[in-house]
């Protein structure tokens, strides 16, 4: 890995003799002196989620469906199950998981994916039980999510009040995501039992916030919600996701800045993003960075870009409600980026998405 870094870059500088200071930067896996990055796992497909277990395991989703176990030191990725009626079409197929939070006591697994349920491409959240290397008993906690070959969002995410959420895309119906009768275009909150918290902002209804067209990103920090969005041809989006709050899609890209945008803002009270990229990166996973050992990303997002192909830091103000600080700390080298998973030791885990030859590289301090 250091060999072929230092080839890059000596490649580089040989182009750049007698260049100006405009060329073009090379791709490099490129942070700063004091990190180190290595890939920790490889020939992966399509790896969609990273979460860290509370086994000291990373357990990972590749979107044809297999579900796996990855020891963090030695990269090595041991099958639990590979879900049969999973069926990858375009951007879907198996996609997010959550682990329960209390896992030794609770050894429950949520998994979102799509299928075909006669003959209509769908979507939905599976709970199951781990026992004895693999995954059993699945229960199905909510069935009928709209899906589509683009825009499924999926990320799922459970608070510690144990409240699971579950982004949804449009799947390629933008007005679905203003109808509150739909779950598309939503982040919905539900029990772990599929059941509807008597708190959520309608009765009965397991929408928490609309007007999303494909949030990618989901992540709890400073007592808030998070999450990253897909724009259409401008304005990628980062969110803090509020109860019933409307972000816009498909009225509303980015800022409410358009005279367009405005009376539809006003009337529908629309929450701003964080902060927006136009051109668009293709925002995906993310994470919280809070930790001491590498103290220049504390209090930062750390995000995932797939058209992009870098990994953001972005570091939040001392409330957590702005983006003081955007840095790219892997720009280029391992092509597209598709989520993120932190240790308790502070490393940073990352995932490839290229559909072939897949990695997991490992940041960390030196
Ligand atoms: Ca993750
Ligand atoms: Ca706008």
């Amino acid at each position: 890995m250091k060999k072929s870094l230092a080839f890059v870059v000596i490649a580089a500088l040989m182009t750049c003799v007698g260049c100006k200071k405009s060329s073009k930067i090379p791709d490099v896996a490129q942070v700063d002196a004091t990190i180190d990055i290595q890939v920790l796992s490889q020939n992966l497909t399509h790896p969609w989620e990273i979460t860290w277990g509370e086994d000291n395991m990373i357990w990972m989703t590749e979107r044809g469906g297999k579900v796996s176990r990855v020891n963090p030191t030695t990269g090595v990725v041991t099958s639990i199950i590979t879900i049969a009626d999973v069926k990858a079409i375009g951007e879907g197929g198996l996609l997010g998981m959550a682990l329960h939070p209390s896992f030794a006591a609770n050894p429950h697994v949520f998994v979102v994916y799509n299928y075909d349920k006669a003959g209509v491409y769908m979507e939905k959240v599976v709970k199951y039980t781990f026992a004895g290397g693999t995954l059993s008993s699945p229960t199905i906690i909510l069935d009928n999510i709209p899906a589509a070959n683009i825009h499924n969002g999926s990320r799922l995410l459970i608070s510690s009040d144990l409240k699971l959420f579950i982004t949804t895309g449009d799947a390629a119906n933008p007005q679905s995501a203003q109808n509150v009768a739909s779950v598309s275009g939503k982040i919905l909150r539900i029990n772990l039992d599929g059941s509807i918290p008597s708190d959520n902002p309608i009765q009965g209804n397991p929408v928490w916030s609309l007007g999303h067209r494909n949030p990618q990103g989901l992540v709890f920090a400073n007592d808030k919600l998070y999450s990253s969005e897909h724009g259409p041809e401008k304005d990628d989006e980062v969110n803090i996701i509020l109860k019933n709050r409307n972000f816009g899609w498909p009225s509303v890209n980015g800022l409410c800045d358009e005279t367009a945008e405005q009376s539809f803002c006003n009337t529908n009270n629309v929450a701003q993003p964080l902060s927006r990229w136009t051109p668009t990166i293709a925002v995906a996973g993310m994470d919280f960075y809070n930790h001491n050992a590498i103290p220049q990303w504390k209090n930062s997002l750390i995000m995932a870009t797939l058209k992009d192909a870098s990994l953001y830091q972005l570091k939040l103000n001392a409330t957590g409600d702005k983006i003081d600080d955007s840095k790219k700390l892997i720009s280029g080298a391992y092509g597209r980026l598709r989520d993120v998973c932190i240790s308790p030791d502070g490393k940073v885990y990352v995932a490839t998405s290229n559909g072939s030859n897949d990695k997991i590289v490992v940041l960390m301090k030196k």
